[in-house]
């Protein structure tokens, strides 16, 4: 078995070698990620059932996976960070010492391949040719691992061309199935040795390592150590009539529409203005030799939330999802079509377990509400192929869902004041992640699950890239999800959202004057257009933008103290800022 692992980065074979050892399998296969190497993948998983195609003259191309009803969101309980020191990794991650967290999984990983294949996948997270990609070579037993990894990044040969010249400079990702049982799962990073195993879950934050294991939780800790920042972000190119094109990149809590407002489209009333989708998840932010931020998208496709995507909410999405796409865990019609609520008028006959209408319980979803698509970014019509030095950003936002208090649209008065809105940043839980679903927790920068070290750190090196910034993007803070009274959302949301970037791009060119508060700058009423837009008046407007600053400052006390919590890491500048805020709104 190991004559098969002879790359030319010896590294790299010391770790295979070490990996065949432990796992034992009955062969290796290392992925040259061509698209015969995919479709060969996807018929054995056909011809075994782990993969069902879908209806091919509708959905030509497209499967559906099943996952096991126990693996079907990140298991965030089972994620750990482990390092020397326990104050690098802070209590918003879990810590375990590196020796603890190796002993823990080591023994799971032991004979856990005996009679599979183990396939090696090279990959790169970014263009193939920026200066800012990054390498990594993971190994899985799973071939749905496989075929979701060539979506989302670059692999194989062409990669592994480049890792030859890289010595020890790539993450090392050790991923196995084993029997999927949570008592048995852990994802563990070890970000001083550029490393991860992952065991127990076949689901994809937990088991595509090359997305939120390396890309934001090791990426994190690397931006840390070299002065860059990898964030949860979305980034789009925003384009007004003129043709004048501005990048802005967005962080919203997982599951709460960045894939929306990456593919949005403007409504009628805003002719000739187009948004560009360069990422939907994931930015890289790289200050400049200019004074600016520049970003990358690293991942190479989208893994979206499927239910709710329709054509009213997200007509490009809707349409690249008809074909050479991977679905897990949503329902079916009849015709074998895939289904999800809020997808259209088609009714569902099968559940995402397999059940037919008749035997599934009625208050139950017919798709799992974390039910997925793969898709290339390709296959996207907004798409804009991103430069190998990235994109300049104009604006950063902040986005949580709150039903109550954060008005629709912020900015912050400076880049400090930026930090403390994301930092700042509270949102209710989703099903993206295993758990209790709408309970409201801290969640700075989007980053809660992600931030691979100490908040305290993380905020203070935020800080401090914006230092470097002589034109740092201006920061602001949205909220989509305010409710009324009866619990109904007081913003249209999805393409509408482009009022409120409009006016986002106006400010950042310094084009528009706005209210000073406490908060921040508001828009001044009339500033977020409402033509075209039936249904709102003025004065709805204004109570989507009203600040209550008795309640403001009762949630920046928590938050307050929630920063307190990471001190005597947090930066005294960060508490300063939000104990003269709290003052402001008081007064
Ligand atoms: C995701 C997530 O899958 O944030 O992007 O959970
Ligand atoms: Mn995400």
């Amino acid at each position: 078995m190991n004559s098969q692992i002879n790359s030319a980065n010896q590294y790299l074979n010391d770790w295979l070698k070490q990996v065949v050892d432990q796992v034992q399998p009955s062969q290796v296969k290392w992925c040259d990620g061509s698209d015969e190497e995919y479709d060969q993948l996807v018929s054995d998983m056909v011809a075994s059932q782990d993969l069902m195609p879908l209806n091919q003259e509708t959905y030509p191309n497209c499967f559906l996976y099943r996952s096991h009803p126990d693996d079907v969101a990140r298991s965030e309980h089972l994620t750990y960070i482990c390092t020397k020191e326990k104050s690098d990794v802070g209590d918003n991650n879990n810590w375990l010492s590196s020796q603890d967290g190796h002993q823990r999984v080591d023994p799971l990983f032991a004979g856990s391949m005996k009679g599979r294949t183990m396939y090696v996948i090279p990959y790169c997270m970014g263009p193939l040719e920026s200066p800012y990609a990054q390498f990594g070579v993971e190994v899985t037993d799973s071939p749905y691992v496989v075929v979701n990894m060539k979506k989302m990044t670059t692999m194989g040969s062409q990669v592994l061309e480049k890792i030859n010249h890289l010595g020890p400079k790539f993450v090392r990702g050790l991923h196995c199935t084993g029997d999927l049982s949570p008592n048995r799962r852990w994802i563990m990073h070890f970000p001083e040795e550029m490393m991860i195993k992952s065991f127990g879950s076949g689901y994809g934050g937990n088991a595509l390592l090359g997305k939120k294991c390396h890309a934001l939780r090791l990426a994190s800790y690397q931006a840390k150590q070299e002065g860059w920042l990898a964030e949860h972000m979305l980034i789009v190119g925003i384009e007004n009539p003129q043709g004048e094109k501005v990048y802005v990149a967005a962080a919203f809590p997982s599951a709460c529409g960045k894939t929306n407002l990456a593919m949005l489209i403007p409504p009628e009333s805003y002719p000739g203005w187009k948004i560009w989708t360069v990422g939907d998840d994931i930015a890289w932010l790289f200050p400049g030799d200019d004074g600016r931020l520049w970003a990358i998208n690293p991942e190479a496709g989208f893994f979206g939330v499927a239910p709710g995507t329709s054509e009213k909410t997200n007509p490009h999405a809707f349409h690249m999802l008809r074909k050479n796409t991977l679905f897990t865990n949503v329902g079916l019609t009849a015709s074998n079509e895939p289904w999800w609520e809020g997808k259209d008028k088609s009714s569902p006959a099968y559940n995402w377990r397999g059940q037919s209408a008749s035997e599934s319980t009625n208050s139950q979803p017919f798709a799992h509400p974390n039910a997925r698509f793969t898709v290339s970014c390709a296959e996207c019509s907004s798409y804009e192929q991103q430069p190998p030095g990235g994109v300049p950003i104009s604006a950063i936002l902040f986005g949580s869902r709150r039903a109550e208090l954060v008005p629709l649209v912020f900015q912050a008065k400076n880049w400090l004041e930026g930090v403390l809105a994301g930092a700042a940043m509270c949102s209710e839980t989703t099903a993206a992640a295993t758990g209790e679903i709408g309970v409201l927790r801290n969640d700075p920068m989007a980053m809660k699950p992600f931030c691979g070290y100490n908040f305290g750190d993380y905020w203070a090196h935020w800080i401090e890239v914006g230092k470097k910034l002589s034109h740092p993007p201006q920061i602001f803070h949205v909220n989509w999800f305010r409710q009324d009274k009866d619990g109904q959302f007081m913003w249209p949301g999805f393409g509408e959202n482009i009022r409120v970037l409009e006016w986002v791009v106006a400010r950042s060119n310094n084009r528009l004057d706005a209210q000073v508060s406490p908060l921040g700058y508001l828009p001044i009423g009339s500033d977020i257009s409402l033509t075209g837009l039936d249904d709102m008046t003025p004065e709805e407007l204004a109570r989507l933008l009203y600040v209550d600053g008795a309640a403001y400052a009762a949630h920046l006390e928590n938050v307050l103290a929630y920063f307190k919590k990471f001190s005597p890491k947090t930066p005294s500048v960060l508490l300063e800022a939000c104990q003269a805020m709290i003052a402001q709104l008081k007064s």
